[in-house]
């Protein structure tokens, strides 16, 4: 089983949508493995986007993505790293697809609402970086032996 880690944005928190999006990636057949609200400390937010620290968005992105609480989580399930990519939509909301998260529910890609990781490598760090292995938590869905062949 993949791992991924998966972050409504303050936005989406404010917004009253972290139910539905929960409800989405459970809907979908993956599991929520972890699962914390917190406010981003800055100095872990610069380091979770550090691959756009020298981007003109960097400062303005930091500075949305600790603006309040934001819920984070470890979603598990085979694939789980593409098939969050396409639950949340392009990152570009004007180019995301109705039926995705981002596509139904935002404008600008500022205000995007919702984060997944977009690789193995940077799951793997990003998961570090935002859960002790001891938070992440392991059961078995009940619909397992149907969601898999
Ligand atoms: P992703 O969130 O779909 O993986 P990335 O390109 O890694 O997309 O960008 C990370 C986040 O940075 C985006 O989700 C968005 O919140 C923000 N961002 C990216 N490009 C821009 C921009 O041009 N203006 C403002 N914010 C941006």
């Amino acid at each position: 089983m993949e791992r991924t880690y998966v972050m409504v944005k303050p936005d989406g928190v404010q917004r009253g949508l972290v139910g539905e999006i929960l409800s989405r990636i459970e809907k979908r057949g993956l599991k929520l493995a972890a699962l914390r609200m917190n406010v981003m400390d800055e100095a872990i937010a610069k380091e979770h986007y550090k691959e756009h620290s020298e981007r003109p968005f960097f400062a303005s992105l930091v500075e949305y993505v600790t603006s309040g609480p934001s819920v984070s989580m470890v979603v598990e399930g085979k694939d789980s790293i593409k098939i969050m990519r396409a639950v949340n939509g392009a990152t570009n909301p004007v180019e995301a697809v109705p039926g995705t998260i981002r596509g139904d529910f935002s404008i600008e890609t500022g205000r995007n609402v919702v984060h997944a990781s977009d690789a193995p490598e940077s799951a793997e760090r990003e998961i570090a970086l935002h859960f002790e292995e001891s938070e992440i938590t392991g059961y078995t869905r009940i619909d397992e032996g149907q969601l898999y062949e």
